[in-house]
């Protein structure tokens, strides 16, 4: 047994529960009756944090509570749950769940992505509802002859982009920077990405720089054939903006697997036929939540093990 101990925040997979109780105390939070004065007892032996930080945040206020923490392994491959910054600032490594998830969300996006531009959610409850003998499902729009723009070309972005190829589907991107080795046409301007494309594919992490990025400017630079999906994080893009796009039809059509505040939807994209939503899905298969689960341990035993993290993010590098 190492001497580590990792604190759990909220509940998580047993697979990461077990995983680590066998190498290590676990301490979690959610089954203590007085979280605080639990804290004040076992603050100074935490030196690892692990789990999903969406419902609770790893801010600086919370990881100050813990003089020895080591590492923060965070399960997902975004991280903005996580104050890496000050981690990166405080010799705090954080860890993510990167590769593991990219096909698997990339699957997910193109599903979203046909089941929204050819309506197949409301195709199957035309047949469910037994309309079909009263006449066919109405036609829809196709996914021939568009392009998409890619907001956020990373791992994740690249993988939808060559899936999107496959189907005829052009692409282009628009990122921080325009990428080398990269033939696809990249674009500085999202706006002007959006006026180009008829796809929007929202990719990019959950950041206060692409806080609310996707608004009623880019929106409406989409246009009317335009579809807008999103797999990223719902900070990316303006609901509110969105909305009004939605029922102006200002936009065709959104595909959402990602909310921000979920889990709670707001009951006007719920009530418009022009949006398929899903709950935050994009990694959600048996297989790809167990191999992010086991990068969650991973990544502590090895640092307890003193041979460091296995996938640090970029603002805390590890230094060997
Ligand atoms: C997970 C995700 O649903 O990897 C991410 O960033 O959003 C998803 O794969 C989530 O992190 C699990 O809590």
């Amino acid at each position: 047994m190492s001497d580590f101990a990792v604190l759990i925040p909220t509940p998580t997979m047993p697979l990461i529960v077990d995983g680590l109780a066998a190498k290590m105390t676990v301490y979690k939070i959610w089954e203590q009756a007085d979280e605080k004065a639990f804290l004040a007892a076992h603050a100074g032996k935490v030196t690892a944090i692990a789990g999903s930080f969406h419902a609770r945040k790893i801010d600086e206020a919370f990881m100050k509570q813990f003089p020895n923490l080591k590492i923060v392994s965070n399960f997902g491959v975004g991280y903005d749950g996580v104050d890496a910054a000050y981690a990166g600032k405080h010799g705090i490594t954080v860890t993510n769940t990167p590769d593991v998830l990219t096909e698997e969300v990339a699957d997910l996006a193109l599903g979203l992505l046909l089941s929204t531009v050819r309506e197949l959610p409301r195709a199957e409850h035309h047949l469910r509802a037994g309309k079909w003998p009263q006449g066919p499902y109405p036609l829809s729009a196709t996914l021939q002859g568009r392009t998409m723009g890619v907001l956020g070309l990373g791992r994740i972005g690249k993988a939808i982009a060559r899936r999107a190829e496959a189907f005829g589907v052009k692409v282009a991107y628009t990122g921080r920077n325009k990428q080398a080795g990269v033939a696809y046409p990249y674009y500085a301007d999202l706006t002007a990405l959006a006026r180009d494309v008829d796809i929007l594919m929202v990719v990019a992490p959950g950041s206060a720089s692409t806080y609310r990025i996707v608004n009623k400017q880019v929106l409406e630079a989409l246009g009317p054939n335009g579809i807008l999906i999103n797999v990223a994080r719902g900070s990316v893009v303006d609901e509110p903006a969105l909305i009004e796009a939605l029922k102006a039809k200002k936009i065709l059509a959104a595909g959402l697997d990602v909310f921000e505040h979920e889990p709670k939807v707001p009951a006007e994209l719920i009530a418009l036929e022009n949006t398929v939503l899903l709950p935050h899905v994009g990694s959600a298969s048996v297989a790809t939540r167990n191999a992010m689960g086991q990068l969650v341990v991973d990544n502590v035993a090895s640092f307890a093990a003193g041979k460091g993290p296995l996938t640090p993010v970029a603002e805390t590098p590890w230094k060997a």
